[in-house]
């Protein structure tokens, strides 16, 4: 039997046509304060009473909650005076900004920096290379003066990334038992220059993937030599399959890295390779079945 009887071309096609709208429509909700409003209000609110307490126009924000609800990111409830909103618990949990599991920052970043890059996403292509100088007129020969672009910048990458660890760091961190280490050192700011501490473990946290084989390779040299005897490193990745036919969401951060940084997103297989170019042994792989996965590599 054909395939066609069962999958419906047009509806597979014309979701990822739209797929941009969906997460536009998602960070405009969240950054007008919707998600906030309605966490605090008593009950339910009409779309006059949320365009007013915004100061936005009632006609935009009327079409904007429609969507929301289309999109399950908020409920309706039609009552004789009309329709009056609510959060979803998805909503609350993760989109209002004082929830303990935030994503607010996260979708910001992804809103004002992540989506001007990916506006130049058959440039990186044919350029082979992030997007920085023509989204925003950085020269992007280094990356962290480009990913850090100035102070502000910075602060809103760090507490993007810092949502999605109030989410999954759990996950990672329960990969392996870290109990034999016990001077952990997590890798920031500019490790190239800067000198590496002596410690037990050092945690390399979306590091790698930010960097070609030849930084990667040179930094975990370093840290090799910095690591003590029967001390490790432990890489927290997004892992694609061997062969590279998936995860979707590895295949999709690897084309962001395209778009905004030097690097790419690896197999365990390449992850392995870089560890023992640099002289770790003993290395092991787990698969957390969530968006990070975690690699441990001994001194
Ligand atoms: C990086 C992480 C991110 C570099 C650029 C980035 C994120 C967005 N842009 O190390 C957060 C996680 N998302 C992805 C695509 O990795």
């Amino acid at each position: 039997m054909s395939s066609t009887e069962d999958l419906d071309y047009p509806q597979i096609l014309f979701q990822y046509n739209n797929g941009f709208l969906v997460s536009k429509i998602m960070f405009t909700t969240c950054e007008l304060g919707v998600f906030d409003l309605l966490l605090e209000s008593e009950g339910p609110l009409s779309s006059d009473a949320i365009a007013e307490h915004l100061g936005t126009s009632v006609s935009g924000m009327e079409r904007l909650l429609d969507a929301c609800v289309g999109l399950k990111l908020l409920e309706v409830e039609m009552k004789s005076e009309g329709a009056f909103y609510r959060n979803t618990e998805l909503s609350n949990l993760y989109l209002t900004k004082s929830s303990p599991k935030s994503q607010y920052h996260n979708l910001m970043y992804y809103s004002k920096t992540v989506y001007l890059c990916w506006h130049y996403l058959t440039d990186a292509v044919r350029d082979g290379k992030n997007q920085y100088e023509r989204a925003f007129g950085v020269s992007s020969k280094d990356l962290f003066g480009a990913l850090y672009r100035s102070e502000e910048e910075m602060i809103k990458f760090m507490y993007g990334l810092n949502a999605i660890w109030s989410i999954c760091g759990r996950d990672v961190i329960a990969a392996f038992d870290l109990s034999p280490f016990t001077v952990i050192y997590d890798l920031g700011g500019d490790f190239f220059k800067d000198p590496i501490p002596e410690a037990d473990l050092y945690i390399l946290a979306r590091i790698l993937h930010d960097w070609a084989d030849d930084k990667c390779m040179q930094l975990l040299a370093k840290i090799h030599k910095a690591c003590k005897p029967g001390g490790g490193v432990l890489l927290v990745e997004t892992l694609l399959n061997e062969d590279k036919t998936g995860p979707l969401e590895a295949q999709l951060y690897s084309m962001n890295m395209l778009v905004q940084a030097e690097g790419k997103e690896r197999t365990p297989t390449e992850y392995r390779k870089l560890l023992a170019a640099a002289g770790f042994r003993e290395i092991q792989v787990k698969k957390t079945g969530k968006l990070y996965d975690a690699i441990l590599g001994r001194k």
